[in-house]
């Protein structure tokens, strides 16, 4: 166990069964299950940009290097398994009576850990879809060979998350909005706080009234605003507050 993890007393008041509450993941929750961040040391950018990359200019100019990319996160991801933190995330889901759980995340790590009805805001690395008729290709068996794979249309294909410089999904990001203008409680959780429009949803809980709690190893974008930073891996504060369930 890490170090000893210290909670606000309003904090411990809200762990009730009837606070309304509104989680927000990031890459963080998914390190400790060895899926690289963004933006830290061993972050997927180290070698690229994001503009670079996770664009649809950047598929277009060079659709082989960014499928590759993406391909090699595919990979790491096939051998990874949900953490503890995932885990804690189910048990809050079955203890609380209003709980959302939304993620900027890309890996699934969430649907594999048993968390259920989650908001995918930049869509899911595991799906894929033909950018010329925008047909789905859940596996790539149905499409032709190639890098990247040809969809039966002749467009390629390219994975179905959200680039920058793209709308996210219209109903998540407005589900997204309301129940964090609606909560009593919201969780910030590794996440950077830096890619809009994720990012302004703290901003908004807080605005609304909501207490706001961020867990991360070291402050961010929006440790300014928060009422309480939780400083620690994500994997070792949420089972703490799983246990703090009555
Ligand atoms: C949009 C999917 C409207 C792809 C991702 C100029 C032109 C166009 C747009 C913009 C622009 N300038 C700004 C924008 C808006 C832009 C944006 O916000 N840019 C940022 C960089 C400034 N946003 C967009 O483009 C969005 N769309 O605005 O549409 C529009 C439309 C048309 C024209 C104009 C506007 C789309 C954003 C979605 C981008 N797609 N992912 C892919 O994954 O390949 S974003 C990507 O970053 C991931 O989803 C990731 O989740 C997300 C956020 O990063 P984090 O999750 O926070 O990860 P990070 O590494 O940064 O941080 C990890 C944190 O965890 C750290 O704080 C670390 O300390 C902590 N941590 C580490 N280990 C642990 C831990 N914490 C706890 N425990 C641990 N063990
Ligand atoms: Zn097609």
């Amino acid at each position: 166990m890490g170090q000893e993890i210290s909670i606000s007393e309003r904090l411990r008041s809200l762990l009730l069964k009837d606070t309304k509450v509104v989680i927000l993941t990031g890459a963080g929750i998914s390190a400790e299950s060895g899926v690289p961040t963004f933006r830290g040391e061993e972050g997927l950018w180290k070698k690229f940009r994001p503009e670079e990359l996770a664009t649809f200019d950047a598929f277009m100019a060079n659709p082989q290097l960014v499928w590759e990319w993406y391909e090699y996160r595919r990979k790491i991801i096939e051998e990874i398994k949900p953490n503890p933190g995932h885990l804690a995330l189910v048990d809050f889901q079955s203890y609380f009576e209003k709980f959302d759980l939304i993620t900027q995340n890309v890996d699934g790590l969430h649907h594999q850990a048993g968390s259920k009805k989650i908001i995918e805001l930049h869509g899911n690395i595991k799906r894929n879809k033909c950018i010329r008729c925008g047909e789905k290709h859940e596996d790539l068996n149905k499409a032709l060979p190639g890098i990247p794979p040809k969809c039966p249309c002749g467009g390629n294909i390219r994975p179905d998350v959200v680039w920058f410089g793209e709308m996210l999904p219209q109903e998540a990001i407005q589900y997204a909005f309301e129940v964090s203008s609606a909560c009593d409680l919201f969780f910030s959780i590794g996440t950077s706080a830096v890619v809009h429009p994720a990012a302004s949803l703290p901003v908004i809980a807080k605005r609304n009234g909501a207490y706001v709690v961020e867990v991360n190893l070291s402050p961010t974008e929006i440790s300014h605003l928060v009422d309480e930073s939780l400083f620690g891996k994500s994997g070792e504060v949420l089972p703490f507050l799983v246990k703090l369930l009555k």
